[in-house]
Parts: structure tokens; sequence; C-alpha cells
């Protein structure tokens, strides 16, 4: 008894704890070996051997608990210690994303004219002559075709150079009325510090029938929408030329950088161009099939909005990728 009672007083390690038990609790163990005896003790002693054997099995078993609740505790904090985390250490900064300002210029104009109900249609960036240019009564020797201008490939499609060819495709597949927006990329052979070869539009188209939409209503749309975005502009029409309007404006907003009275920016103007619009030529609607309709139509350059919006000086900035550009627009 007292040899077995220091075994397991001795035992070091969880795994010497299996052992001894195996040893002294086991099926073919120490105790077991003494229970078998049990069968060859003469009757009148073998309740005492018994009761003998019970509380010697008991006194081991408690001692042999106590010593595993103790080495179970020992492994327990030792655990704890190992894979306690420190709170109090500095962490990795996890940067925060942000919408390049020409999207979230964008989702702004797009938000306007969402709220008025025109719907938002998208087409394809690669085009063919005719959606592109020829139904925009951009004849075929028109300047604005030139090879100057367009990125053509070998099949005779081209890289749209306007949104315009999502109002033509919406115009050949649905009737009158139309209320519409198409914002996308554009691509023009150009580029120096003013214009870039690839950049966004949105341009706008409403239908009517005849004399329902009005030059009137075209003005009274864009000042609303130029004082949504710039806020309180003074807004002016002057009078332009677009192969696909008649008649054509231009529009321009009170400089927001002088308040109008004359800075570098607007050229000592007091002006900012924003915007081209007008009353849609009637041989765009001919080209369409559309007939006794009448309709309004703007276009602007988004990365010009964006430009003004955030008073981002190089157009350059908003295309090299360079993350501390966006950074300043968390
Ligand atoms: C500008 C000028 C403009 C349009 C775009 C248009 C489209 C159709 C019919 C008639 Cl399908 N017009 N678009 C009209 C006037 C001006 O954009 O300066 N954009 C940056």
């Amino acid at each position: 008894m007292e040899e077995l009672k220091k075994k397991i007083e001795e035992i070091k390690s969880l795994e010497d704890l299996e052992k001894v038990r195996v040893e002294i609790f086991g099926k073919k163990g120490i105790l077991a070996a003494e229970f078998a005896k049990l069968k060859d003790i003469p009757p009148a002693e073998k309740k005492d051997f018994a009761k003998g054997l019970n509380d010697k099995k008991a006194a081991l078993t408690k001692i042999f608990e106590d010593i595993k609740n103790l080495l179970e505790q020992e492994a327990l904090n030792k655990r704890l210690k190992s894979e306690a985390i420190d709170v109090s250490l500095y962490g990795y900064e996890l940067k925060k994303g942000s919408l390049h300002p020409v999207m979230e210029t964008m989702d702004k104009i797009i938000d306007y004219f969402a709220t008025l109900n025109f719907s938002v249609e998208s087409g394809p960036l690669v085009e063919d002559d005719f959606t592109n240019f020829e139904a925009l009564n951009l004849p075929k020797n028109h300047p604005a075709r030139d090879m100057q201008d367009t990125f053509f490939f070998k099949d005779k499609n081209l890289l749209r150079t306007h949104t315009s060819p999502v109002q033509i495709r919406t115009m050949l597949k649905q009737k009158p009325p139309i209320r519409m927006i198409a914002p996308g990329a554009v691509f023009r052979r150009d580029y120096d510090l003013t214009h870039t070869p690839m950049f966004h539009q949105v341009e706008g188209l409403v239908v009517g029938k005849k004399g329902e939409v009005s030059f009137a209503n075209l003005k009274f749309i864009l000042e609303d929408f130029l004082r949504y975005m710039f806020g309180d502009v003074k807004v002016r029409f002057r009078p332009s030329f677009f192969p696909f309007t008649e008649p054509s404006t231009e529009v321009d907003i009170s400089c927001i950088f002088c308040e109008g009275k004359g800075c570098r920016v607007c050229s000592h103007t007091g002006w900012l161009e924003v915007l081209g619009s007008g009353v849609v030529d009637p041989n765009v609607f001919k080209a369409v099939g559309y007939e006794d309709v009448s309709g309004y139509a703007f276009g602007l350059g988004v990365e010009r909005f964006a430009m003004l919006l955030h008073k981002i000086p190089d157009l350059r900035s908003l295309f090299e990728g360079d993350i501390r550009l966006l950074e300043q627009f968390r």
C-alpha cells in the first residue's frame, strides 16, 4: 500500500499518470491481481478481505484523482499562459478603402437623374461606324471622324468616342417616351496635359411627342442639376454647335474658385464651361426611325466635374493609380 501510494505521488506528468493508472487500476493491473486472490480465500475471511481491498482501492483512487487534478490544472495553466493574447500590443494598421473620385462623382451625377426617374443605360465600348457616327448626324467626311481622333480596329469597328451610341441603341430598341442617361468610358486619340485617351462621360436624352419636350425643359433641369452638383452657382447658356443638336448650347457655371471675380482657373472670365447640350437634331431621329417627336440631350465629362468638385489641379493624377491620391478622399 505504502509503495503504491509513493508510486502515485511521484507521478510528474500526464503521460506517467496514464502509465501508472494502467499499472495499478488496469484490467491486468496490481489491484485486479489482488481481487483475483479473493476466490482462494476461505469463505469466513472473504468479507473482511474484500472490504480491506475495497478500502485500499478507494484510498489509492483518491490520491490518484488528486494528483490527476493537480497535473491537469498545471497543464491548463501552462497552456493559458502560452496562448495568452496581449491586447495592449499594437496591431497592423488596416487602411480603409475609398471610391476613386471619378467614380464617386459619377455616382453623384447618376443619383440626381435616377431620382428624377431617368433610366441608367449602358452599351458596348467597341462600336460600329453607324451607331457611333452616322446615326448622330456625323457624315462620312466629318472632321470628328478623323483617324486623328478615333481608335479604329482593322475590321472598321472602333472604340466609342462618346456615350451617344448608347442613346442610339436605346432608341432603336425602345419606343418614345425616353428619359435616360448613359454613363461610361469613352476613348479618343488625344494625350496631353488636359486630355487622356480614356475618360468618362455622362450623356442624357429625353424624348417625347412633338412639342412635349422643349429647350425650356432642358434649361430648367440642367440649372437644377448644376446647383445640386456645385451649390449656389450662376448658370449661363452660350450658343454653340454640335452635329447632333440644333440649337446647341454650351453651359457655364460661375467660377467656384473666385466666385466669378476672375482667376487663373477660369482664365479671368469668371465662368467655367461644364456641359454641352441642345435640342436633338431631326436627322438623329430620322436615323433611328422616330417620327413626330422632340427631345433634348446633353453631355458632360466626369473627370472635369471631379477635378472641379475636389479642386484637383492636374488631370493626370486621376489616372496614375497613386494610392496617396485616394487616401485624401477617405
Ligand atoms: C459635350 C457635349 C453633348 C449630346 C452630347 C446627344 C446624343 C444624342 C442625340 C443628341 Cl443620341 N445629342 N448628345 C448632345 C449635346 C452635347 O455633349 O461637351 N460632352 C462632353
